[in-house]
């Protein structure tokens, strides 16, 4: 295999909302580049891209993909993400894997929350992008000024590269504003002619170079000074000015077209190339030395030492456990030592492969931006950074999305019950939305997901891959708690048995955070009252001790815990003894606290026809929401609302029975809020019962 050239690289992730002609888009590009022998569709299950049975059975993606191919001078990796809200962990953390990515909108739908999410993470991470406007031919109306209007509420830059020539069914290409031809496709075929623009289209066609050439030359004084002269930019320059404008982050350029028709696939393999950034020219990733604490900063150098960033793990029924990375600097070789910055250890890199939709390749060796896999690895997981031990660093970890619903699961018969944990074990290195554990009190087993389409997905996962069938029980609100009040205590643990005795003493000052904070240990201990090698167990004695809760056993959140004096013993005193000090020194200062109980608020977007919305507002107040607002849609209202996740839980078939079944919603978890003080008992006797009734402490 021919070395990469790595500045002809362009690792390009594919985002939008839900449906949006993501994986379609992939199909088209993989298709036209000759990496696909023939067009992949969603809908009769034949995509490269959408490949795992439940995916296939269901006409969506649900974890991200990732194909290779060959477009003129260009490699490109393409890396087709799921866009529906409760696929969004896996999108999110797959963004680790690329720095440029084409960002596929529907302005006939409007900016759904999951693209505006999504928006918003690419912007943290600096991802470089292009915007295309798919199913044109679905497109009835013009949508030109539709989408400046969506990218003004996303406060980006659009600059037009080209205006769409005919709507809906006659969409038969674009007008290219830098050559001023127009490419017509023929039917279906991909296959494109180039023409004079047609004279309907000469008007608009003019207007949307000048606003392109605007929006090149404000961000280059130089350029602005040439055309507020009147001077024509010429190709070479307006073409160096997006590609500076895109790389800086000030201009996204704008492309239309139809994946499922294949027309202007081609015009954005182009922009793919011209404008978004090879692995060089996307910004450095700053982590930490493990040892001395320091930032690191590496850019994307095949020549530094090496480091990856592993963001996603795949069990492969074949190949085993993969571990996905992108090689950050350096490069890979499949007989390297690596150390786990993250965990600490040593790992032997075996097997190197490159992911191609289902298949995977062999390959000998990845450099700095490209994305590889590493089989059957000793002890890695997603999240981990792997580098040269005696260049050490930690890349930032993956952020997991707390989860929005969860249920109980039975075990159908007594076989299945001894497979179903070790299988939902691997299902979790996989999918970061899922989440499970077993309630110590009750046996059951606990599975937290995204949505009820994600839990459906596990099962069926669990089954197929692992051979354990369940059943679901009742959802559970995955509640929390927090503390309202600041308070200090002493937790002083003493036991003086037989032979040495346990002594460990702290004291506490616990104090409420900003919502969605977690946790914050302070160590305040000065002139050695505790010495600093006990400091690690106190802070492990109060995160126990907040992960069993007060007022109903829910996990403890955004609490600022300060150590701030103790005292010790020199023969007595343990990591075990001060773990218990800490854990009893913070429930003593929860009595002074105000704990209370916080639930998870959902944020929702109801689409019912017209007719319904009277009664859908009516029900959504009932159900405690907040009504945020309504937006016309064609002949529907969409209602965006704020409602509790309690009252939410079955709200499917009340809507459908409402709007006889032509209303439709999306939900995502929006944040925690108090819980209202007239609920908390009902909460509490819930949590009793599910303990067995008795109201015992978990621990
Ligand atoms: N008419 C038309 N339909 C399209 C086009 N692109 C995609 N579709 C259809 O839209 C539906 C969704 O397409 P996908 O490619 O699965 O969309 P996606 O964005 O990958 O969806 P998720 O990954 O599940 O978020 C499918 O039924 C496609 O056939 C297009 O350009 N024109
Ligand atoms: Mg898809």
């Amino acid at each position: 295999m021919a070395a990469i050239e790595v500045d002809k690289l362009r690792n390009v992730g594919i985002l939008g909302h839900g449906g949006s002609g993501k994986t379609s888009l992939g199909e088209a590009v993989l298709f036209s580049a000759g990496a696909t022998q023939r067009l992949g569709k969603v809908d009769d299950g034949s995509a490269a891209l959408d490949y795992e049975p439940e995916e296939t059975k269901r006409h969506i993606s649900i974890s991200t993909a990732f194909h290779s191919l060959k477009w003129k001078k260009w490699s490109m990796n393409l890396v087709d993400t799921p866009g529906y809200s409760t696929f969004l962990p896996d999108t999110i953390h797959c963004m680790r894997g690329f720095g440029g990515a084409v960002f596929v909108l529907n302005p006939s739908v409007g900016l759904r929350v999951e693209a505006e999410r999504l928006w918003t993470h690419a912007n943290e991470r600096n991802i470089r992008r292009l915007l295309f406007v798919s199913k044109m031919d679905k497109e009835e109306s013009d949508p030109t000024d539709h989408v400046e209007e969506i990218l003004n509420g996303l406060e980006a830059k659009g600059v037009p590269l080209q205006i769409p020539i005919g709507l809906g069914e006659n969409f038969k290409g674009v007008v290219d504003l830098l050559t001023m031809k127009a490419i017509t496709f023929d039917g279906d075929s991909g296959k494109s002619n180039q023409a004079d623009i047609p004279e309907e289209l000469k008007k608009a066609a003019e207007e949307a170079r000048l606003r392109m050439m605007e929006g090149v030359a404000e961000t280059d004084d130089a350029m602005l000074e040439k055309y507020l002269e009147g001077q024509e930019l010429t190709a070479d320059e307006i073409k160096q000015g997006i590609r500076s404008g895109v790389l800086s982050g000030k201009l996204l350029p704008i492309l239309y077209g139809s994946a499922t028709r294949q027309i202007g696939v081609s015009q954005l393999m182009e922009a793919i190339g011209e404008y978004l950034p090879s692995p060089p020219e996307e910004r450095a990733v700053t982590g930490i030395n493990p040892v001395t604490k320091e930032e690191v900063t590496r850019s994307f150098d095949a020549t530094g030492p090496f480091s990856a960033f592993v963001f996603k793990t795949v069990i492969d029924p074949f190949a085993g456990r993969l571990s996905i990375m992108r090689v950050i600097s350096g490069k890979i070789t499949s007989d390297l030592a690596v150390y786990n910055a993250t965990r600490q250890s040593k790992e032997k890199i075996g097997h190197l492969l490159k992911l191609e939709g289902k298949k995977q390749e062999a390959v000998t060796e990845a450099v700095a931006g490209e994305v590889v896999a590493a089989a059957k690895l000793k002890d890695v997981g997603s999240g981990d950074t792997l580098c040269e031990e005696k260049s050490p660093v930690q890349y930032p970890p993956l952020v997991q999305s707390p989860p929005a619903i969860s249920f109980a699961l039975e075990p159908k018969s007594r076989a299945d019950e001894d497979k179903v944990a070790p299988g939902l074990q691997r299902i979790m290195e996989e999918d970061p939305g899922v989440q499970m554990h077993r309630d110590e009190q009750t046996r059951e087993f606990i599975l937290s997901g995204m949505g009820q389409m994600h839990i459906e997905v596990i099962v069926e996962k669990l089954k197929r891959k692992y051979g354990a069938e369940v059943e679901l029980k009742a959802p559970k609100v995955p509640y929390l708690e927090t503390i309202k009040a600041s308070s200090s205590a002493q937790g002083r643990y003493k036991k003086q048995s037989g032979g040495r005795g346990q002594f460990g003493d702290t004291w506490l000052k616990i104090e409420p955070m900003q919502r969605g904070k977690g946790f914050e240990f302070v160590n305040n201990i000065v002139g050695g009252a505790i010495p600093k090698n006990y400091i690690p167990a106190v802070e492990k004695g109060i995160k126990e001790a907040m992960a069993s809760g007060y007022v109903a056993h829910f996990p403890m959140v955004d609490i600022r815990a300060t150590l701030y004096d103790g005292s010790y013993h020199e023969v007595d005193s343990s990591d075990m003894a001060f773990k218990i000090a800490g854990s009893m020194g913070f429930k003593n200062a929860l009595e002074k606290a105000k704990p209370v109980l916080l639930e998870p608020v959902m944020s929702m977007e109801v689409t019912v026809p017209e007719d319904c919305m009277g009664d859908a507002i009516g029900d959504l107040n009932s159900r405690r929401g907040k009504v945020l607002g309504v937006e016309a849609r064609g002949h529907n209202q969409i209602i965006k609302a704020m409602v509790p996740m309690s009252e939410i839980l079955r709200y499917a078939p009340d809507l459908t029975s409402m709007t006889s079944g032509r209303g439709e919603f999306q939900m995502s978890l929006s944040h925690y809020d108090e819980l209202p003080g007239h609920m908390t008992e009902k909460v509490v006797k819930e949590s009793q019962t599910a303990a067995g009734g008795n109201g015992k402490e978990k621990d």
